[in-house]
C-alpha cells in the first residue's frame, strides 16, 4: 500500500474536503449567545434529508452508487473489479444532538465520500466495492435510544423495537420513518444489513475524538481499541398533585421532592474518586410543571458508562433498588433504553489504521472511545476499527466543536489508505 499512498494522499483535498464538511454543516445551522455556529439537526427531519440530498447529488456526480435500507441507513456505493465480493464499509451519521458541533458525524459521512472520491481520482482500482454509509438516529436526542439504525443493521436490536418511541411532539419513530422513506422513495431500496444480507467485509468509522487527549499530547490522529460500555434509563415518579398553600408537606406525595432524593442516592452509588465512571442526569421532565401545585410526575434520564462491563453491570443492576430505598411517598418505574457492553476493536483494522497513518509520517496513539458509536454494534458482524481526530479543547456536543482543516485533510488520507488497504486483501 505505500506505493499507492503518495498519489492517493495528494488526491485528498485539504480545501475542497473542508468546503463539504461546511457546506453540511450550513444545514440546522444556529449561531449561539457566544457566536459560535452549532446544527441542529435531528434525525428523520426535513433537514436531516436536506443534507442527504447535497450528499446525495455529491456521490450521484462522481458515479457511487445510492441506496437506502428500510431503517433510512443511506449507502453511497463504489465499485470493486469484483462485484461479487463483500464491500468495505465506511461512514458515520448525520443526525447531530441539538446544541450539537459542526463535526460530530457528519465528518466521517463526508471523510469517507472524500477518502472514495481520492481513490477514484488517483486512478487506482480496488477488488472490493467500498460503501460509505450515513447511520440513521446515532445520537439519540430526538429518539431515544441512539444507534437505532445501526441496531437495526446488524440484528442487534428488531426492526421495530422503538415503533411506539416518541418524540416531545409526540411523532413516533413509526411514523417519522414511514415519512422519511416516503420522501425518499426514488432511492433504490436495499435489504436490511446483516438481517437480510451478508455482513460487510470490515467497517471503518472516522470521528473527532469528542475529548481533549490528542490535542493535549500533540498527536495527529487516534486508532482507537474500543468503546467504553453504555447503558441509558429513563425513570418515572408518580405522586399526587397538592395545593401548594393549603396541602401540609407532611402529607404530600411529592414526586419533586422524591425525584431529589432519588438523584441523590444515584450520585452516591456512581461515585468513583478515579472518576472514570460516568454518570449523568440531563434531561428532567416536571409535570403539572408549574409554580403552586405540587408535582405528580418527574421523568428523568440516566446515562451510565463505564469501560469495565462488571461494573457496568453491578452498579447499572443496583439502581432499581438505590431508588426505591430513596423514596418516602411516590411510587416509580424504571425502563432500561440502552445497553451497549464494552467492545475491543480486534485487527486487522485498528492495525490497518496504524500502518497508514505511520506510512504518512503523522503521529498516532491507540485509545479507547468515551463516547459511543454505531461502529460497535458492527463488531459482532466483522472486522472493525475507529479513527479519531483532534477537536479543540476536547469540546463536542456545543456549538464551539472544531476541528481544523488540515486535521479534517489528515484524518482522510489515513482513512483512505486504509480503505485501499482493506478492499484489497
Ligand atoms: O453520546 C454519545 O456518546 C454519542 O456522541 N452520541
Ligand atoms: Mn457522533
Ligand atoms: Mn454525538
Ligand atoms: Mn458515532
Amino acid at each position: 500500500p505505500e506505493t499507492a499512498a503518495p498519489n492517493l494522499v495528494a488526491a485528498v483535498s485539504e480545501a475542497r474536503h473542508w468546503d463539504q464538511v461546511m457546506a453540511m454543516a450550513r444545514i440546522g445551522a444556529f449561531t449561539d449567545a457566544d457566536g459560535n455556529e452549532g446544527v441542529n439537526r435531528p434525525c428523520l427531519s426535513a433537514l436531516d434529508r436536506e443534507a442527504r440530498r447535497v450528499l446525495i447529488r455529491e456521490a450521484q456526480g462522481i458515479g457511487l452508487g445510492v441506496s437506502v435500507d428500510s431503517w433510512g441507513n443511506l449507502f453511497l456505493r463504489h465499485e470493486g473489479t469484483d462485484a461479487t465480493l463483500a464491500p468495505v464499509l465506511t461512514g458515520s451519521h448525520m443526525d447531530s444532538q441539538p446544541n450539537g458541533g459542526r463535526f460530530d458525524g457528519i465528518w466521517g459521512v463526508m471523510a469517507g465520500l472524500e477518502a472514495v472520491r481520492a481513490i477514484r481520482e488517483a486512478g487506482i482500482a480496488t477488488r472490493r466495492p467500498i460503501e460509505v454509509v450515513a447511520w440513521t438516529n446515532e445520537e439519540g436526542g430526538r429518539f431515544a435510544p441512539g444507534c437505532m439504525g445501526s441496531m437495526a443493521f446488524t440484528g442487534f436490536a428488531r426492526p421495530d423495537t422503538w415503533d411506539a418511541v416518541a418524540d416531545k411532539d409526540g411523532i413516533t419513530v413509526k411514523d417519522a420513518l414511514a415519512e422519511h422513506l416516503a420522501a425518499e422513495a426514488d432511492l433504490p431500496r436495499r435489504p436490511l444489513g446483516t438481517v437480510e444480507g451478508p455482513a460487510p467485509h470490515a467497517y471503518v468509522e472516522a470521528h473527532i475524538e469528542q475529548g481533549p487527549m490528542l490535542e493535549r499530547e500533540g498527536q495527529d490522529v487516534g486508532i482507537v481499541s474500543g468503546i467504553q460500555g453504555s447503558r441509558w434509563f429513563l425513570v418515572e415518579i408518580q405522586g399526587r398533585t397538592d395545593h401548594a398553600g393549603t396541602s401540609p408537606v407532611s402529607l404530600r406525595q411529592d414526586a419533586v421532592q422524591d425525584a431529589v432524593r432519588a438523584i441523590t442516592a444515584l450520585n452516591a452509588l456512581m461515585h468513583d474518586p478515579t472518576d472514570v465512571l460516568r454518570f449523568t442526569v440531563a434531561s428532567i421532565e416536571v409535570s403539572p410543571n408549574t409554580s403552586n401545585t405540587v408535582a405528580d410526575r418527574v421523568r428523568f434520564t440516566i446515562d451510565f458508562r463505564h469501560p469495565d462491563n462488571v461494573v457496568l453491570q453491578a452498579r447499572g443492576n443496583a439502581i432499581e433498588g438505590v431508588i426505591q430505598s430513596a423514596l418516602r411517598h411516590c411510587r416509580f418505574s424504571l425502563t432500561e433504553r440502552f445497553h451497549a457492553a464494552p467492545v475491543e476493536f480486534q485487527p486487522p483494522v485498528p492495525d490497518a489504521l496504524e500502518r497508514a497513518a505511520r506510512a504518512q509520517g503523522l503521529k498516532a496513539k491507540r485509545m479507547p472511545s468515551g463516547a459511543f458509536h454505531d461502529a460497535q454494534f458492527l463488531v459482532p458482524h466483522c472486522p472493525t476499527g475507529m479513527l479519531f481526530i483532534p477537536c479543540r479543547n476536547g469540546v463536542s456536543h456545543h456549538p464551539a466543536e472544531y476541528a481544523s482543516p488540515e486535521a479534517l485533510a489528515a484524518g482522510t488520507r489515513v482513512l483512505a489508505q486504509a480503505l485501499l488497504e482493506l478492499a484489497n486483501d
